[in-house]
């Protein structure tokens, strides 16, 4: 296959998904992973850009709730495809790591992207789903001991009240003291995540990369 066919490909696929087809975009990720291209040339040429223009179309007023929810099921239906080829190119096995988007939240998109891109760099993802409550995050945590990062997603604002509660109910369980927490999302910023004591990192790419170091730094300490 010639780079111009494949660009094609993504090209019509990124348009499927802005557009709100699910049956194409599923057409169109099996047909991009036949003619082998890689699977994070799709996510990152194709699902992530497309993703980004709905949000900007839905900031200026040019699409509305159903078509964005469209949008999102041609997300899930990608995601769910690439994922298993993703950790196939994964490298070795990191860890596991606890996720969820805040109480109060809905928003999953961002989420699931971070748990692709963690499974993608050799973590396990134990996904708690989207308004995930603070004793829900607890729970979780006491019930793997293995884990040693919580990742917490926050798209709205209203919900950094709910990501505060969350992180300092996490802080004051002594036997959750070495926990690394991360959060991310939209509404969230180096500087709010700076006062909460927890690890900011404003991509998916980037929270897979930042936890991997994490996790060798805990390695090393231990
Ligand atoms: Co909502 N929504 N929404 N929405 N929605 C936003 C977030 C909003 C910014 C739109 C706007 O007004 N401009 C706004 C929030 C404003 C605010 O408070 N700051 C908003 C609102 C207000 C609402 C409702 C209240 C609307 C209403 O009902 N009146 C409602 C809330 C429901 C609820 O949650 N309780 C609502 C509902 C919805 C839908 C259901 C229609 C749908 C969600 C579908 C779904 O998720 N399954 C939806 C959508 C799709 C959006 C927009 C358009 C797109 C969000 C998205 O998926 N972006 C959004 C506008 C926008 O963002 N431009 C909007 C793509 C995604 C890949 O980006 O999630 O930011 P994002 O994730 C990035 C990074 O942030 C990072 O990695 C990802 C990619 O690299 N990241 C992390 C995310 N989580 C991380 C965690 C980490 C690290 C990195 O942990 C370590």
């Amino acid at each position: 296959m010639t780079d111009k066919m494949g660009i094609a490909c993504l090209e019509e696929l990124k348009k499927a998904i802005e557009t709100g087809q699910p049956k194409y975009t599923e057409r169109l990720v099996l047909q991009a992973l036949e003619e082998s291209i890689r699977p994070s040339r799709i996510l990152n040429e194709a699902l992530i850009p497309a993703i980004h223009s709905v949000g900007d179309y839905y900031r200026s007023d040019e699409t509305d709730i159903p078509q964005i929810l469209l949008s999102a099921r041609c997300m899930r239906i990608g995601l769910d495809l690439l994922e298993p080829q993703l950790e196939r190119w994964g490298r070795h096995y990191q860890g596991k790591i606890i996720l969820g988007t805040v109480e109060g939240d809905l928003h999953d998109i961002g989420k699931n992207l971070v748990a692709v891109m963690m499974r993608s760099v050799g973590f396990k993802v134990l996904d708690l789903g989207v308004d995930v409550l603070p004793e829900q995050f607890i729970d979780a945590l006491q019930s793997n001991p293995e884990v040693n990062i919580v990742c917490i997603s926050c798209l709205l604002t209203p919900s950094i009240v709910e990501l505060r509660t969350t992180v300092q109910a996490i802080r004051q369980v002594k036997s959750l003291s070495h926990i690394k927490i991360m959060v991310g999302g939209g509404a969230i910023s180096e500087a709010i995540a700076q006062k909460m004591g927890a690890v900011y990192t404003g991509s998916a790419i980037e929270a897979a990369d930042r936890a991997k170091e994490l996790a060798r730094e805990m390695g090393e300490k231990a």
